[in-house]
């Protein structure tokens, strides 16, 4: 492929013209903006330790009071998207929250879709749309866009949980705003599924706010279906749970989604080279996870982030253990535009699949 024409090679005066009249040429930026081949994703590698992280995280609790805070958050940063990127990936935004016994992070609501995946700490519950969700560790928790949602703890020692945004995305797109709101009064417990699998609401019978019936995904439940899923299909790989809307049966979120991966003891799985970028979380366990040549080794409470069009391989690092994690990517979002793509994994002979359907 030939090179294209620099700015630089423009006369000054004509460049300055340009730019007067508010106009940019193309051709010096055009193969930054389509690639040849695949995109070039800003995305790095990441790992981020909880033993690193969660000191720090605790000094925030002495150093800034929630009300000076309202949420008591170390985000996640992806170097590749500058100093002082306020994301994990195009369309993820990751928190680590922590909430003191006794503190309130007051009600508001927003148009990003937030979901919460509780990591240390009893006691601790979120309120949405007058919902009570408990927070126990491995549950999963949605605030979807417009809902009222504020945390409370009851407890006695810190609680912290992963926030999962898709705030850089709704961001980009200038649409992210929030309301301050009242203390909500509570009117029902999300305290487990709404159904078991194959069943679902018939309209006229859905809770209130029936569009996001299920707003708590309690980690026991999740982990007991993932080794019944294990034990009863030995011979598949990929031992993965999708979190869906009951109502819908589609993913959870609109524009992220997430599941829970087991691995069996000592397994290793490469995951097929998809176009959105995914998030990884190790609910238990011990493991490593290889994101095109960069290795991670994770422990319990890490969380990792891989770019789209990068393989991605997990292995569990114990010989006698299952390992579990959350994962969370941007499927849904490049479903719903058409972007879905799923490439062979490099070395393997299927062919590139451009159209998935
Ligand atoms: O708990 O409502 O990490 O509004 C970022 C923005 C958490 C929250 C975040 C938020 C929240």
């Amino acid at each position: 492929m030939h090179d294209l024409g620099r700015l630089d090679e423009l006369p000054a005066d004509y460049r300055a013209a340009l730019a007067r009249a508010g106009l940019v040429p193309l051709w010096p930026s055009l193969r930054a903006l389509l690639p040849p081949g695949q995109p070039r994703p800003a995305t790095r590698p990441m790992h981020w330790a909880y033993e690193a992280l969660r000191p720090l995280l605790m000094q925030a609790g002495t150093l800034t009071p929630i009300e000076k805070a309202e949420r008591r958050v170390l985000v996640l940063a992806n170097p590749g998207f500058g100093p002082g990127s306020l994301q994990a990936s195009a369309a993820m935004y990751l928190g680590m929250q922590l909430l003191l016994p006794g503190e309130w992070a007051p009600s508001h609501r927003h148009t990003p879709n937030a979901v919460r995946m509780v990591v240390e700490g009893e006691g601790a519950y979120t309120t949405v749309q007058g919902q009570r969700c408990p927070m126990q560790r491995g549950d999963l928790i949605l605030t979807p866009t417009g809902l009222w949602h504020e945390h409370g703890h009851d407890g006695t020692a810190p609680v912290v949980w992963l926030d999962v945004l898709d705030l850089p995305l709704v961001h980009y797109l200038e649409a992210s705003y929030h309301e301050p709101g009242e203390r909500q009064a509570v009117h029902g417990s999300a305290s487990g599924p709404l159904c078991p699998e194959g069943l679902r609401p018939a309209p006229g019978f859905q809770r209130e706010g029936g569009r996001y019936p299920l707003l708590r995904y309690p980690w026991a439940d999740a982990r007991v279906a993932l080794l019944a899923l294990g034990e009863r299909r030995p011979a598949q790989a990929a031992v993965q749970l999708e979190y869906v809307n009951p109502a819908t049966g589609g993913p959870a979120q609109n524009i992220l989604g997430f599941h829970a991966l087991m691995l069996r003891p000592g397994q290793r799985l490469a995951l097929p080279v998809r176009s959105p970028a995914a998030v990884f979380h190790l609910i238990e366990g011990t493991a490593e996870v290889r994101v095109g040549e960069t290795v991670f080794r994770l422990a319990e409470a890490d969380t990792c982030c891989a770019p789209g069009f990068t393989p991605v391989q997990l292995a569990n690092r114990s010989a006698d253990r299952p390992a579990f994690f959350f994962v969370a990517d941007e499927s849904p979002l490049h479903e719903k535009l058409g972007l879905i793509e799923t490439r062979s994994v490099p070395g393997a002979s299927s062919p590139t699949t451009l159209d998935p359907a």
